[in-house]
C-alpha cells in the first residue's frame, strides 16, 4: 500500500461536515449580505431566520448597520428583535417594507413555498406580501419537486369557531389526494394557538397539490379559513446552502 507522506497528510483540506444548523446559519448570513443601512426589514420566524436576526443584531452593534427599522413577523420573532436591540415598528406605521429575509418548510423549483410549520403563517404572509423583495433561506433539505405529498403538512389558519366543520371542509377539497386534517396541538396536548388568538388545521397530503393556485383559492373559499401556508410568486430569492455551498436562486 502507497505510504502517503508526512506532508500530505499535513496539506490535505480539514474534512469539515457541516450539520444542518451550520447550513441554516451559512443561508441566514448570505441573506444580510442584502441588508442595508435606513432599510424596512420584514423579521422572519423560526431557526434559520434566528440566525439572520442575530447577525442584523451583531451589525447593529458594530456600526456597520444603521437606522434600521424591523417589522415582526411573530411575537418569538418580537421578544429576539428586542433583546438584540433591533428598532421595531409594525404593518400600519410601514405599509411598504424594503426587504423580508424568512425561512420556509418546502421550497419548489418555481420559487413557491410552503411555510408555517412554526404557526405564523398569518403575520408571516401579511409581512412578505408588503415587501419589495423577500429573500427565503433555507437548507438543501427544504427543496422538493413539488408543493404538498412529502409527507409533511400544509399548514392552514382557521378560526377556532367549530373549527372541526371547518377541518371537514379541507380534508373534502382534498379527497383525491388522500388528504387526512389534523389540529395542531401544543406540547401540552392542548389546541395550538397562533399570535392571533386561531388554530392550525394541518392538511397531510398523499399526493402532490397539483395546481396550488387552484388549491389556494379552493382553500381561502372554506369559510372560517383565515389564511394557508403556501406562499405562491412571493419569494424574490431563494438561498440555499448545501454541502456544496450556496446556490442563490432569482425569480
Ligand atoms: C418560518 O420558518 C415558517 O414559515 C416555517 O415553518 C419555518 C421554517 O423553520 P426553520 O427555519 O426552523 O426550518 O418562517
Amino acid at each position: 500500500e502507497k505510504a502517503v507522506s508526512v506532508e500530505a497528510l499535513s496539506f490535505s483540506p480539514p474534512i469539515v461536515i457541516l450539520t444542518q444548523d451550520d447550513l441554516k446559519k451559512i443561508a441566514a448570513y448570505k441573506a444580510v449580505e442584502f441588508v442595508e443601512s435606513g432599510m424596512v426589514l420584514g423579521l422572519g420566524t423560526g431557526s434559520t431566520a434566528k440566525y439572520a436576526l442575530d447577525r442584523i443584531g451583531e451589525l447593529l452593534r458594530q456600526g456597520k448597520l444603521t437606522n434600521i427599522v424591523g417589522i415582526p413577523t411573530s411575537k418569538k420573532t418580537q421578544e429576539q428583535a428586542l433583546s438584540l436591540g433591533i428598532p421595531l415598528s409594525d404593518l400600519d406605521r410601514h405599509p411598504t417594507i424594503d426587504l423580508a429575509i424568512d425561512g420556509a418548510d418546502e421550497v419548489d423549483p418555481h420559487l413557491n413555498l410552503v411555510k408555517g410549520r412554526g404557526g405564523s403563517l398569518l403575520r408571516e404572509k401579511m409581512v412578505e406580501g408588503a415587501c419589495k423583495k423577500f429573500v427565503c433561506i433555507v437548507d438543501e433539505s427544504k427543496l422538493v419537486k413539488h408543493l404538498g405529498g412529502n409527507g409533511l403538512a400544509l399548514p392552514v389558519e382557521v378560526v377556532p369557531f367549530c373549527w372541526k366543520f371547518t377541518a371537514n371542509k379541507l380534508q373534502n377539497l382534498f379527497q383525491r389526494s388522500g388528504c387526512v386534517a389534523k389540529l395542531r396541538n401544543d406540547c401540552e396536548g392542548n389546541p395550538f394557538v397562533t399570535d392571533n388568538g386561531n388554530y392550525i388545521v394541518d392538511l397531510y397530503l398523499k399526493k402532490e397539490l397539483g395546481d396550488s393556485q387552484i388549491a389556494s383559492d379552493a382553500i381561502l373559499r372554506v369559510a372560517g379559513v383565515v389564511e394557508h401556508g403556501m406562499f405562491l410568486d412571493m419569494a424574490t430569492t431563494v438561498i440555499v446552502a448545501g454541502e456544496r455551498g450556496i446556490t442563490i436562486k432569482n425569480k
